[in-house]
């Protein structure tokens, strides 16, 4: 089983990388983000209060966050491995996920940091907030705020993947495939 986390700050890729990567390794994609945008659509309570957040650029609570993977991963249990995209956030989240896949006699392969910097993802999410009517990437201000988030509470479990040897890093500014191309390769590695 390939579990493998896709990390890195909010524009830079997660989510572009992780469609692709699904496919090439058969991996069940876990995207904490569109779950909760589900939820925001389909109006239930969890995704009325997600969205409170979300609209100031703030992380949702770890318990609301965990709670949801926990479930999503129980409804996949057939699944081959899992990509983890945009989650964990925090170092609860990293602990409970250590703790979840344990449950399936599983562990996390490698952790793949997405590495790009701020003027570029400020550049990227405001492009994308031209067409994807999503409000958190149509304010500065607010993803602003996203990137103040990831630097106190996700940027951290960089530190907390590399002492267990799993964080590799790659330049996340380029063409889409290249950037695909390095992924693999570290993938592959792991894989032997
Ligand atoms: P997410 O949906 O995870 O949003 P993201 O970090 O903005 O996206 P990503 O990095 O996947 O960017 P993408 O590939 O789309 O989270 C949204 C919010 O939900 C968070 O702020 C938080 O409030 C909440 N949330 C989610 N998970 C949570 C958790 N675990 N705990 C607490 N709260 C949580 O790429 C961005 C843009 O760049 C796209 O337009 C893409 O086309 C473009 N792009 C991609 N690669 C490119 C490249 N190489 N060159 C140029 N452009 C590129």
């Amino acid at each position: 089983m390939l579990n493998l986390i896709i990390f890195g700050p909010p524009g830079a890729g997660k989510g572009t990388q992780s469609e692709r990567l699904l496919q090439q390794y058969s991996l069940q994609h876990i995207s904490t983000g569109d779950l909760l945008r589900a939820e925001r659509a389909a109006g239930t309570d969890l995704g009325n209060q997600a969205n409170e957040y979300i609209a100031k650029g703030e992380l949702v609570p770890d318990a609301v966050v965990i709670g949801m993977v926990k479930n999503f991963m129980l409804a996949h249990t057939e699944a081959k491995g899992f990509i983890f995209d945009g989650f964990p956030r925090t170092t609860p989240q990293a602990e409970a996920l250590d703790a979840m896949l344990a449950d399936f006699n599983a562990q996390i392969g490698i952790v793949l940091g997405l590495e790009v910097n701020e003027d570029e993802l400020v550049t990227r999410l405001l492009l994308r907030g031209q067409s994807s009517g999503r409000a958190d990437d149509q304010d500065e201000s607010t993803i602003r705020n996203r990137f103040q988030e990831y630097q106190n509470k996700t940027l951290p479990l960089q530190g907390f993947y590399q002492s267990q040897g799993k964080y590799q890093g790659v330049q996340g500014i380029g063409e889409v495939g290249a950037i695909y191309d390095s992924l693999c390769a570290k993938i592959d590695k792991v894989l032997g």
